[in-house]
């Protein structure tokens, strides 16, 4: 089948590329990207390789853009992937946020009513539910639980979210939509926690933790998250959402010690500093729907994705030393000039 995937220059959209080229061979891939701040088409350098994959720089919010590009490649399946995804930055500024993360939504399921795609698939978060407090272990995100949500950039996502639902139930476009917990793994843009903690630690910069680092987040290996998201599209049950989550609950300082340990780095790097505005305390997802209906379970636990993990960042230093510089916005120009 043909897959369009929006967002694939970013952390998990291309992590996605890869497991479907490698796992499905006769699925060709469309990549629609606007090559963000957030977006590095070094990223894909492997992929572009590929003759089946193909690589289109657009924004998801430019309606001739995208339905030239729906009319030519006839798409069977959209997963979009595609959004400003940084929680700090939406706070900073909301605008771009809703611009991609609902109207972009809008613009990609209209194209997709009116060229019959298949399958619409969403790519959503956990931050949807808003948080949960830390005295109660005992609860969990379900399918359930109600949307509610803190920040202008979950606020954006949970919009997106009820204008899918809507279209399924108005205009009965097949859609199906996928809520997980925080992501980590290779490609992760050194602005989240995680690769930005490596990349300051293994430079002996100070560490920043917000407040006092007893935020909890529920860790899942990217490679998981994107096992799920083959696995709905494929057999997914039109107009559900799927809770995606692997029950790896640590807290901030947990995650920036662990990574100080393996890279033997002393702890005297952690500063703490001013809080996030509305920090959400604790993200837990319960996955039992989509390990009952789909069989999916995650592979990876957080102790053995984070070895891997740094490993990669170590492997890879020209791939965040190229973002930090700035100079991967040059990659674009580079590869195709003015070809498009
Ligand atoms: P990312 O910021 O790494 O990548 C986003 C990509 O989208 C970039 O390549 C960027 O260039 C592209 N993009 C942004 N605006 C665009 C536009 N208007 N048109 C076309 N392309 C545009 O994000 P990510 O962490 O890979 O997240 C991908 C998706 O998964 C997002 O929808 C996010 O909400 C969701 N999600 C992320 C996590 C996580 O932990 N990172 C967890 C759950 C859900
Ligand atoms: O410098 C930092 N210091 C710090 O203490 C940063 C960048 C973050 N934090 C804290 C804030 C959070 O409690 O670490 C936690 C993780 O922060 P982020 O990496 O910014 O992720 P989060 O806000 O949890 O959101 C992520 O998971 C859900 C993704 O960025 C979202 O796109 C996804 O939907």
């Amino acid at each position: 089948m043909k897959i369009l995937v929006t967002g694939g220059a970013g952390f998990i959209g291309s992590n996605f590329i890869y497991h479907v080229l490698e796992n499905h061979q006769n699925d060709e891939v469309v990549c629609l990207d606007a090559l963000t701040y957030a977006g590095s088409l070094s990223t894909l350098q492997k992929a572009l390789e590929v003759e089946r994959f193909r690589f289109v720089k657009g924004d998801i919010t430019d309606m001739e853009l995208v339905d030239k590009l729906f009319r030519e490649e006839k798409f069977d399946v959209v997963v979009n992937f595609a959004a400003e995804s940084h929680v700090d930055r939406s706070i900073l500024n909301p605008d771009v946020f809703l611009k991609t993360n609902i109207l972009g939504t809008q613009v990609l399921m209209d194209a997709s009513r009116k060229y019959d795609v298949k399958r619409y698939h969403q790519v959503s978060t956990d931050e949807v539910y808003g948080d949960l407090p830390l005295d109660r272990p005992d609860l969990f995100f379900t399918e359930e639980t109600p949307i509610h949500t803190s920040s202008p950039y979950s606020a954006s996502k949970a919009a997106a979210d009820l204008l899918v639902q809507a279209y399924h139930r108005t205009y009965g476009l097949p859609v199906t939509i996928s809520r997980c917990s925080n992501n980590y793994g290779p490609y992760h843009f050194p602005e989240k926690l995680i690769p930005l903690i490596i990349s300051k630690a293994l430079r002996d910069e100070k560490l920043p933790v917000y407040g006092t680092g007893e935020n909890v987040r529920d860790w899942l290996y990217v490679e998981d998250h994107c096992e799920a998201i083959d696995l709905i599209i494929r057999k997914g049950k039109v107009g559900e959402v799927y809770n995606i989550g692997g029950h790896n609950e640590k807290t901030n300082l947990e995650v920036v010690k662990t990574i100080l340990k393996e890279l033997d780095k002393p702890e005297s790097l952690i500063e703490f500093v001013k809080d996030r505005a509305g920090h959400d305390m604790r993200y837990a997802i319960d996955p039992a729907k989509i390990s009952r209906e789909l069989s999916w379970e995650p592979h990876t636990t957080f102790e053995e994705g984070i070895k891997i993990t740094i490993k990669w960042y170590l492997d890879h230093k020209y791939w965040w030393e190229n973002i930090l510089s700035g100079e991967y916005q040059k990659d674009y120009e580079r590869l195709y000039g003015d070809k498009y």
